[in-house]
């Protein structure tokens, strides 16, 4: 049998797609340091880890590590890079999926948004030291050098909103002078409870809503928040709201509200990234034409299998 590795199939995989349509991820890349230990340190202690490793982190670059691994198309992913040596962890661990990176905006002078993160395995605490956040986003004039014919769908992580509402509008107008078949879909997720990030409601085709920002608003369940948010969406929306364990609830361009349930794996092992796995299956199966309420139980089962298993590799589930 022929052994070829992991990064090996998935570059082989990208390559056998050149020339098609891309999907892009747009948002931010950061690094974690995490340190599991088996009590927590006293101040001015010299002690040794169980377990120490980086992880590449940030919604964007999560949701592109998991598309590729789905998709058919070639998924890039778009994100400002620090000058310094931490930003090869980032570019090596997108290239082990298979993830393009070709357009990512290196800032001098500046270093990769790293927090330190001290497990407890004893009590299960978390602490978590954020560094030094010189980096700056990614800015609308970064995004305007791409070439848009290139892509057939481009998802956004909500956060700097001025920047990414001219992004959306640049879109915008390029699809207007396309024939429906090279239109561009857009989606967004709003997650961070900022007032700002309502403006970003009228301008996806498909918009996520997270249950922290539906929480925000003062509704109770995801059906509520769909229904009160469907008002300030465009036409043909659809809505999009994940409620952890309970699954995620869907309304559709005409309305019609979905639902699929939770699919929690016989042992849950980590949760981390299950929101950011879930958006990736949306946009997968999406892409592929499906309807939303298959797309729902498609992306459900998805973060389930993920919140059965460490890390992001979830080929277990592709050929499931
Ligand atoms: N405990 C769980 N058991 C089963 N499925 C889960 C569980 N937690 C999350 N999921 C799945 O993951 C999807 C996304 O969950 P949720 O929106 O709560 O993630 P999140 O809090 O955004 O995650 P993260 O911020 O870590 O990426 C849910 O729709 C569900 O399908
Ligand atoms: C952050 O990093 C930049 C570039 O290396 C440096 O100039 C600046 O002093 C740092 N700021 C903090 C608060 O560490
Ligand atoms: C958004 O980006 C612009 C341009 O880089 C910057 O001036 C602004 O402060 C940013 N806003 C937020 C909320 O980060
Ligand atoms: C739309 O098409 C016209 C004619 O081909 C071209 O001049 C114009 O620049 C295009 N606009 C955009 C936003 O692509
Ligand atoms: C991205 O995924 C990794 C691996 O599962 C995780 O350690 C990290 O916390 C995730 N980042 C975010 C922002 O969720
Ligand atoms: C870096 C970052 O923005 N992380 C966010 C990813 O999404 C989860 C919830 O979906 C947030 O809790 C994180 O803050």
């Amino acid at each position: 049998m022929k052994k070829t590795s992991f990064s090996n199939d998935m570059a082989e995989k990208r390559k056998s797609l050149d020339g098609q349509k891309k999907i892009l991820m747009v948002g931010l890349a950061c690094l974690d340091l995490v340190n599991v230990v088996d009590s927590y340190p006293i101040e001015d202690q010299d002690m040794r880890v169980e377990s120490q490793r980086w992880c590449r982190g940030g919604n964007a670059s999560n949701s592109s590590v998991v598309l590729s691994q789905l998709a058919d198309s070639v998924v890039e992913c778009l994100v400002t890079l620090s000058d310094k040596a931490t930003s090869q962890i980032i570019l090596q661990d997108l290239e082990k999926y298979g993830t393009s990176h070709e357009n990512c905006v290196v800032h001098p002078d500046t270093e990769t948004p790293t927090s330190v993160v001290i497990v407890n395995k004893v009590t299960g605490t978390r602490t978590i030291l954020h560094g030094n956040r010189s980096l700056p986003e990614l800015r609308f004039e970064d995004f305007d050098k791409l070439s848009l014919s290139k892509y057939k769908w481009i998802h956004f992580e909500g956060r700097n909103v001025t920047e990414v509402l001219k992004m959306i509008d640049k879109i915008n107008l390029h699809n207007e002078n396309v024939s429906e078949d090279d239109r561009i879909t857009v989606s967004v997720e709003i997650e961070k409870p900022r007032i700002e990030c309502q403006h970003l409601f009228p301008k996806g085709d498909v918009v996520f809503v997270s249950k922290d920002y539906a929480r925000h608003q003062g509704y109770e369940t995801a059906g509520e928040c769909l229904e009160g948010n469907s008002v300030h969406t465009k036409d043909q929306c659809r809505l999009i709201c994940a409620w952890g364990e309970d699954g995620a609830w869907g309304r559709d361009k005409d309305g019609t509200l979905h639902h699929s349930p939770g699919f929690p794996p016989e042992r849950i092992v980590e949760t981390l990234a299950a929101g950011d796995t879930f958006n990736a299956g949306i946009v997968f199966s999406l892409v592929n034409g499906n309807s939303l309420q298959s797309s729902l139980l498609y992306a459900c089962r998805l973060a389930g299998f993920k919140c059965g298993i460490q890390g992001l590799d979830v080929r277990k589930f592709v050929h499931s």
